[in-house]
C-alpha cells in the first residue's frame, strides 16, 4: 500500500454499508480500492429490510462519527442507499449487487430512480461499480486532504502505464499462479 498516510491510520472516513453479508464479495472490491489509495474506511452489514432502525442509526449517527461519505451497497429491491441518503447529507454512493433473478437491472434500478431532493450517485453494476464508488469517494475527500489527491493520481497513472506495457494481448504471458508453478516444479522432479 503505497500511499499509506496518516489519515488510513485515523478514524474511518468512508462508511462501507451493504444489505447483506452476501454482498461482500462485490463491496470488497470497494473496500480493497480504498486500502490502495490509503483511505481510512469502515464495513458493515446493515439492511434497510432486515435492520430498519440500525440503518436510521448508522445513517444518522454517521456524520458525527466523523464518516465523511458513505458507499452503500445492495441487490434486489435494494433500498439502502436511498434510505441512507434521507437520513444524512453526506454524499453517498449506491453500489448494485448483480442479483441473481434479474442480474442486477432490479437493484441498478432501485438505486438510480431516487426522487428529486434526495440523490443517491449510482454507479455501474457489480465488481465495477464498487471500485468506482471507491475511487468517487476518494475523488470526494481529495478536496480537502492533499494526500488523498495525489494517491489517485499515482492511481491513475498506473493504470495508465499497466495498459501500455501489453500492447498487444497476443503476446501477454499470464503470470502463472502459484499453484500452477509448485505442480510444474513437482512434475519436473519425477523425471
Ligand atoms: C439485499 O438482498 C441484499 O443487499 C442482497 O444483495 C440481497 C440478498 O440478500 P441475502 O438473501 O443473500 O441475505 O437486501
Amino acid at each position: 500500500m503505497g500511499a499509506e498516510t496518516a489519515i488510513t491510520q485515523g478514524k474511518p472516513l468512508v462508511g462501507i454499508i451493504m444489505g447483506s453479508r452476501s454482498d461482500w464479495e462485490t463491496m470488497e472490491h470497494a473496500a480493497n480500492t480504498l486500502a490502495g489509495l490509503g483511505v481510512a474506511y469502515e464495513t458493515r452489514v446493515v439492511s434497510a429490510h432486515r435492520t430498519p432502525d440500525l440503518l436510521f442509526r448508522y445513517a444518522s449517527e454517521a456524520e458525527q462519527r466523523g464518516i465523511e461519505v458513505i458507499i452503500a451497497g445492495a441487490g434486489g429491491a435494494a433500498h439502502l442507499p436511498g434510505m441512507t441518503a434521507s437520513k444524512t447529507v453526506l454524499p453517498v454512493f449506491g453500489v448494485p449487487v448483480e442479483s441473481k433473478a434479474l442480474k442486477g437491472l432490479d437493484s441498478l434500478l432501485s438505486i438510480a430512480q431516487m426522487p428529486g431532493g434526495i440523490p443517491v450517485g449510482t454507479l455501474a453494476i457489480g465488481k465495477a461499480g464498487a471500485i468506482n464508488a471507491a475511487l468517487l469517494a476518494a475523488a470526494t475527500l481529495a478536496n480537502k486532504y492533499p494526500k488523498i489527491r495525489e494517491a489517485l493520481r499515482k492511481f491513475r497513472e498506473a493504470q495508465t502505464l499497466k495498459v501500455l506495457s501489453v500492447p498487444d494481448p497476443a503476446k501477454f504471458v499470464a503470470p502463472r499462479s502459484v499453484a500452477a508453478a509448485k505442480k510444474a516444479r513437482k512434475k519436473g522432479r519425477r523425471k
